[in-house]
Order: C-alpha cells, then structure tokens, then sequence
C-alpha cells in the first residue's frame, strides 16, 4: 500500500468534502468521527500528511504537541474533561489502523471500561 499519498482527510482539511469540522487552526484540524463509537467521538489530526506513528520526527513535535493540547481542550469543551476520556492513535494493521493520516481519537461521553489489547 503506498502510505506517503493523500487521504480523504487531506480534503476534509481542505474543506473539499463535508466534515463536521469543530476545531482549526495553522497546525491541525479536528472534526467529529462519521461513525462514532461512543458519545463524543472527535479525531484531531495534522494539517500535514503524517501517515503513521512511525512517521513521526522531531520536526513534527510542535504539531504533535498541538494535537494533544487541542484534544485537552475539546475534552473540555464537550464537557467530559472530568469524568474522563481516552486518547488513541492507531497505527499499521497490528493497531488496526485504517486511514494513513495520523488522528488522535478523543473517545468518550461514557465509562469505557478497561483498555482493549
Ligand atoms: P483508524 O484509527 O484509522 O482505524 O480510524 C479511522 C477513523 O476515521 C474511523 O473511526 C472512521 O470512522 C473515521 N473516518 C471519518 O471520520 N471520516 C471519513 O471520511 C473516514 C473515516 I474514510
């Protein structure tokens, strides 16, 4: 599979298809997941193509960190912060990652119980 081209979130960043888009600036963008698995399902991702956690290099941390900090906020701003919620980033077959555009996934809205493995 050719990971270095563009994904459909590549256009959603773009805004050349329809995305609920609910966070953006400079660095990253973060919309509401089609096909959410929990009550608050939002994926933040790079404005840049990253593909894959393996990706990842030291030139990336200023973005990486955006992500994180902009989750922090969204959890806020959804008003699950203090109940609590998970990040996740999937990556490879192994992790069970489908799209090829790194994506922190903000989960929550209810208990999710224990860590999947
Ligand atoms: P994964 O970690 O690569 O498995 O997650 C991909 C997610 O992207 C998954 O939860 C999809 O529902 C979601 N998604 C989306 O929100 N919009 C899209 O157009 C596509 C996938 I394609």
């Amino acid at each position: 599979m050719n990971r270095t081209k563009e994904t459909i979130f590549s256009k959603i960043i773009r805004k050349e298809i329809p995305a609920d888009i609910i966070f953006q600036d400079e660095l990253v963008t973060a919309f509401k997941d089609i096909n959410p698995q929990a009550p608050t399902h939002i994926l933040i991702i790079p404005n840049i193509l990253i593909p894959t956690a393996n990706d990842m290099e030291t030139e990336h941390e200023l973005t990486l960190g955006r992500m994180l900090t902009v989750a922090a906020k969204i959890a806020k701003q959804e008003g699950i912060a203090t109940d609590g919620y998970r990040l996740i980033m999937n990556c490879n077959e192994h992790g069970g990652q489908e799209v090829y555009h790194i994506h922190i996934h903000l989960v929550g809205g209810k208990p999710l119980g224990p860590m999947l493995v």
